[in-house]
This record gives structure tokens, sequence and C-alpha cells, in this order.
């Protein structure tokens, strides 16, 4: 039986990630957190073809009763609190949901079923202050935030799954990824989404932080192809997952107005509330094992990416 289980299926990858493994004829299971009010417009659209149950990567029994009712073949680990920024905030949350989540997962497979597929959420900020660009699989670590260190422990756990037991338990060290559903804090769409409410006449400023960062910037629906992907191969791996080119914010932020004929100089404002204790300058990722063992590439380039970005939240706008 083709079976998954999505763990993080309200997020920007779970939509994707559920979408692909539909049209290829899985049967799709997603974990839920209960908020106290529904978070699902990324999946709502899937709502009468997916399988959501109630649980938490706080809870180990409850994944252990999750994996016990659904005996999916395959689990992918995408639950996190993944925004940097708030992980200087909330240290030991990041570490239990983002670190130790992966680990109860871990732990939960191995108790029920050691044949279950593991992918796990591996990051780019792993990398942090790498003075080695491009980065591959070999380049070494320095995470340079609570959310990185959680990232490394879950990775290094994920890779001593496989060493020790066995287990097909790989991780995509993937690097930025966005979409029309990136959640509205990351820069990325805080600008496309700013962009579209001057154009409005709904806001008049951008307000940013660190203009000079670089990030590898692909999209989201390009790199949920990557995941299925190492997770049917013959032997376990890690792969990292990127587009290999890199841009500034402030490139990214100069394309976006321009896109909609405006030039970002007369609306943006520098605060220094968004500036980060330490950042991360220069990701930029060698996705060439990707390539040449999953036929892996990305499609969408990042002219196209903030095209579709802007678009989709001119539209969102108009609107509301
Ligand atoms: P996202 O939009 O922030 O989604 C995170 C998901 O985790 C949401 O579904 C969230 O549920 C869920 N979650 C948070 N805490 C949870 C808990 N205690 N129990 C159960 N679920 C919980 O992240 P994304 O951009 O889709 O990224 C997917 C994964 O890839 C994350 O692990 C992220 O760290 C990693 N990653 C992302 C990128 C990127 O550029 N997007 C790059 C590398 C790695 P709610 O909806 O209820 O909050
Ligand atoms: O920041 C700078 C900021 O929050 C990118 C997550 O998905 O990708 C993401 O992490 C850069 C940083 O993403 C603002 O300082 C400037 O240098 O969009 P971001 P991130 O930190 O790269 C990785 C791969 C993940 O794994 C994470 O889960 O932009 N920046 N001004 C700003 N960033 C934000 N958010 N807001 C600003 O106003």
């Amino acid at each position: 039986m083709k079976r998954a289980l999505i763990t993080g299926i309200t997020g920007q990858d779970g939509g994707y990630l559920a979408e692909e493994l539909l049209a290829d004829g899985w049967e799709v299971h997603g974990l839920l957190r209960r908020l106290s009010a529904p978070n699902d417009w990324r999946i709502r659209h899937l709502r009468d073809r997916i399988h959501l149950h109630d649980g938490d990567m706080l809870d180990p029994g409850c994944l252990v009763r999750l994996l016990e009712r659904v005996r999916p073949t395959e689990v992918y680990n995408l639950a996190a609190q993944s925004f940097v920024a708030a992980s200087w905030d909330q240290p030991l949350l990041t570490c239990q949901v983002t670190g130790l989540g992966a680990v109860r997962l871990l732990e939960a497979i191995r108790q029920v079923d050691k044949d279950i597929r593991y992918y796990q959420a591996s990051s780019s900020e792993m990398f942090g202050k790498s003075e080695l660009i491009p980065q591959d699989e070999q380049t070494p670590f320095h995470p340079r935030s609570p959310y990185a260190a959680a990232k490394v422990y879950a990775h290094h756990m994920t890779v001593n799954y496989r060493e020790s037991f066995g287990m097909y338990a790989v991780s995509g060290i993937l690097f930025n990824h966005e979409s029309p559903r990136r959640g509205e804090e990351f820069v990325t769409r805080k600008i496309t989404q700013c962009v579209a409410e001057i154009v409005e006449g709904r806001r008049e400023k951008i307000e940013l932080g660190n203009m000079s960062a670089r990030r590898d910037w692909g999209y989201a629906g390009d790199y949920v192809k990557a995941m299925i992907s190492m997770l049917r191969q013959e032997d376990p791996a890690d792969f990292v997952v990127a587009t290999g080119v890199s841009y500034s914010v402030e490139d990214f932020c100069r394309m976006a107005f321009e896109h909609v004929g405006l030039d970002f100089r007369d609306y943006l404002e520098i605060n220094p509330a968004f500036m980060r204790p330490a950042d991360v300058p220069d990701l930029r990722g060698d996705a060439s094992l990707a390539r040449e063992r999953l036929g892996w590439q990305a499609e969408v380039d990042l002219a196209e990416l903030i095209a579709m970005m802007v678009d989709a939240d001119l539209e969102r706008v108009r609107d509301a």
C-alpha cells in the first residue's frame, strides 16, 4: 500500500508535498496540532482527499499511536518551529519541536515498524557562518541560531538511526524555498505582500532589517519533488537541494518592486528591530549530487518565483 504520513502538513511545504503524493496515487495522512482556531488554509482544497489526525510533536505517545493506526510506508517530518528569528526568543520550544520532535518520531518508528522510510527536513541554516561557498553535503556545519542548532541535532540523529538501526532515514538539506503559500513573517513573502499593499494604496512603506544577507531561493513546488525522490532510492543518503544561485535581500526587494514598475528605494525603511543577534551572511547550495543521483534540478528561477508571489499577493489584496 502506498501510504504516507506528513507532519507539518499545514505548513508551506506540507500542501505541495500532499498534492504530489496524491497525484502519484498515494494515500496521504497528516498530523494536525490542535490550535484555538483552524490554520488549514493551505490544505483546505485537499481536505476531502487526505486524512488528518490530531497530535503534537511534543507528545511521544500520540506519535506511537498514530503510526500504529496509520501504518505508513513513508513518513515526512516537516513539523518545526521554523522561523529563525523567533528561535532566540523561544530557544527551548524550538529545541523541543524542531530538534527533539524528530527523535520522538524516529523512536516511534523504531518501536512500531523499522521498515518505515523516514524523511527529515534538514536546512541550509545548519551551514550558518560557513565560509565555504557553495555548500554541499560535505561542508561542515556552523549553526548560528537556536533553530539551526536544533536542526543540526535532528540531522545527526537521523544519520545515527540510519547507521545504528539500519533504518531508511534520510535528510534533505534544503536551501530556502518560497511560494505564494510562504508564511508572512519570512522576508520574501513579507516583501511581496508589502509590494501588493503599496500598489493597492493600503501601505506607504516597507520596514526591513539586514539587506545584505544572501540566500539561494527556490520554489517550494520544485523542492517537495526532491523529498519524495530521496525516499525512493535503493540506498538511503542525504542530499543538498538548491538552485546554485544566490541573491541578496536587497536584490529580492529590487526585483519585487520592479515587477510592478516601482523603485524600492522610494519605500524602504531600515528598522533595527528586524536585525538578528547573529545572521547568516551567505548561503548558496551545490546540488550536484541531487542532480546526478535523483535527476533533480530546480525548474523555477528567482524572477519567475517573484512574479508568481507578487501576482498572488496582488490578487489576494484585491479580493480582501
Ligand atoms: P512552516 O510553514 O513553518 O510549517 C511548519 C509546520 O510545522 C506547520 O504545519 C506547523 O503547524 C507544524 N508544527 C509546528 N509545531 C508543531 C508541533 N508542536 N506539533 C506538530 N506540528 C507542529 O515550514 P515549511 O516552510 O513548510 O518547512 C517545512 C520544514 O522544512 C520545516 O521543518 C522547516 O524547518 C524545514 N525547512 C524549510 C525551509 C524553507 O525554506 N521553507 C528550508 C529548509 C528546511 P501549524 O500550522 O499548526 O503551526
Ligand atoms: O530571512 C533577512 C534575515 O526569515 C532571510 C526558514 O524557512 O530558510 C528560512 O530561514 C534573511 C535573513 O529566512 C528581514 O536577517 C532582512 O538574513 O526569510 P527569512 P531564513 O532565516 O533564511 C531556512 C533555509 C530555514 O530552514 C528556515 O526554516 O532575510 N531579513 N529583513 C529579514 N528577515 C525577515 N524574516 N524579516 C525581515 O524584515
